[in-house]
C-alpha cells in the first residue's frame, strides 16, 4: 500500500497521433477511461476545461455549469475526485499568439473567460484547483513581446482569477519552452516571485513536473524541494525524460531511476500529501503501443514509484548520518546504486 494517492489526465491515454502523423488508435471514450484508472488505483483526475466540457466556446456560462455537474456525477459513480482544472489556451484560434500574454486585447479576453469557466468548471466538479500550463505564454520571436510586460500581464491575469473566486488556488505548471520558444515562467522559481506578486501570495502556488524541470536542465527533485521548502508545491506531474529534447512524457523512472528516486524520496521526507496533493502523473503511452495496451505506461508508472516508495522506506538514515560525519560521500553514493540495484 502506497501512503499517497494518485491522480491522472484523460490526455494520457491517447490515439498516437504526433506532430509527424496522425492517430494510430481509436481515441478511448472518457468514461471507459475513468472507469479503467479506478480500476488500476487512481483517486482522482486532472481536467482541462474543455476534458469536462468538450466544445466549450459554443455553450453559454450557465450550461457550461450544466455540463460540468454531468461529468461531476460520472466521477461520483466511480468514486474518484476531481484534483484540478487547466483552461486548454493553446488549442483555441484565439490564443494562436498566447492568451493572458498575447499582443491583442480580444485574445487576453478570451484567455480570461476561459480562467473563469475553468474556476466554474472547478466548483462544479468540487475541487478548488485551477492550474495553469503556460503553454504559448512566451515568444517565438524574441522581440514581439516584452518580457516585463508579458511578466505583469501574467501576474494581473492571475489577480482576476483571484478576485473572481475567493478561495480558489492557481498552481502554476512551468515549463521553459515547448510550444513556445522563450516562456515567461519557465521553473519553479520564477513561479514563487510570480506568487510573490500577486495580491494573494496564500493562494499561488506551484505544481512540478519532472520532464519540465529537466528541459530546464534543472534536477525535478530540487524543484521540489525547493517548492517544498516555501510551502508550494501542491501537485506533481511526474514523468521522464532523457536529455534535453522534445518534451518526452516518458513512464516515471524509465530514464533516470535515481532522479526518479530521489523525487519519490523527497516527496516522502516532506509530507507531501498530508494536505490532500495528489501524486499525479503526466506521461504519455507509445505510438508504437496497441489499443489494448494504452495503458500500460500508467501501469508501469505506477509500479515504478511504488517501487522506489519501498526503496526509500529501506534508506538508512543512520548510514547516509555515518558517511556525512565521516565526509564520504563517494561511500553515500555506493550505498544509494547498491540499495537501487537491490545488492
Ligand atoms: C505539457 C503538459 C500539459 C499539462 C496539462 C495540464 C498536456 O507539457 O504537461 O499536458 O500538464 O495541460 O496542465
Ligand atoms: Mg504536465
Amino acid at each position: 500500500m502506497s501512503r499517497f494517492k494518485f491522480s491522472v489526465g484523460p490526455w494520457n491515454v491517447h490515439s498516437g497521433a504526433d506532430t509527424y502523423g496522425p492517430a494510430v488508435r481509436d481515441e478511448i471514450p472518457f468514461e471507459e477511461k475513468i472507469k479503467k484508472f479506478k480500476e488500476m488505483g487512481f483517486d482522482a483526475i486532472q481536467f482541462h476545461d474543455d476534458d469536462a466540457v468538450p466544445n466549450i466556446n459554443d455553450f453559454t456560462e450557465a450550461e457550461i455549469i450544466e455540463e460540468a455537474k454531468k461529468v461531476k456525477a460520472l466521477l461520483d459513480k466511480y468514486d474518484l475526485k476531481a484534483e484540478f482544472v487547466a483552461p486548454r489556451l493553446w488549442f483555441d484560434p484565439h490564443t494562436v499568439d498566447g492568451g493572458f500574454t498575447s499582443n491583442y486585447e480580444e485574445d487576453r479576453e478570451y484567455a480570461m473567460w476561459r480562467a473563469y469557466r475553468s474556476i466554474d468548471i472547478a466548483r462544479a466538479l468540487g475541487c478548488d484547483k485551477i492550474v495553469l500550463w503556460l503553454a504559448r505564454e512566451g515568444t517565438l520571436c524574441y522581440e514581439s513581446k516584452s518580457p516585463v510586460e508579458s511578466t505583469k500581464k501574467l501576474i494581473d491575469a492571475i489577480n482576476k482569477m483571484l478576485d473572481y473566486d475567493k478561495t480558489i488556488k492557481v498552481m502554476i505548471e512551468t515549463k521553459p519552452n515547448e510550444p513556445i520558444d522563450r516562456s515567461v515562467c519557465p521553473t519553479l522559481g520564477h513561479c514563487m516571485a510570480i506568487s510573490a506578486a500577486t495580491k494573494d501570495p496564500s493562494r499561488v502556488g506551484g505544481l512540478l513536473e519532472s520532464a519540465h524541470a529537466m528541459l530546464a536542465a534543472l534536477d525535478p527533485a530540487n524543484e521540489i524541494g525547493f517548492a517544498m521548502a516555501m510551502g508550494k508545491l501542491w501537485g506533481v506531474h511526474l514523468n521522464d525524460q532523457n536529455g534535453l529534447k522534445f518534451d518526452q512524457d516518458k513512464s516515471f523512472g524509465v530514464e533516470n531511476l535515481r532522479a526518479a528516486f530521489n523525487q519519490v524520496k523527497l516527496l516522502m521526507e516532506n509530507g507531501f500529501g498530508e494536505n490532500g496533493e495528489y501524486v499525479g502523473l503526466d506521461v504519455k503511452v507509445m505510438r508504437t503501443q496497441s489499443l489494448e495496451n494504452s495503458y500500460q505506461h500508467l501501469e508501469n508508472s505506477l509500479k515504478i514509484f511504488k517501487a522506489l516508495e519501498k526503496k526509500a522506506e529501506k534508506f538508512d538514515y543512520d548510514y547516509q548520518k555515518k558517511c556525512i560525519e565521516e565526509r564520504d560521500y563517494e561511500k553515500l553514493e555506493l550505498y544509494v546504486m547498491e540499495l537501487l540495484m537491490g545488492m
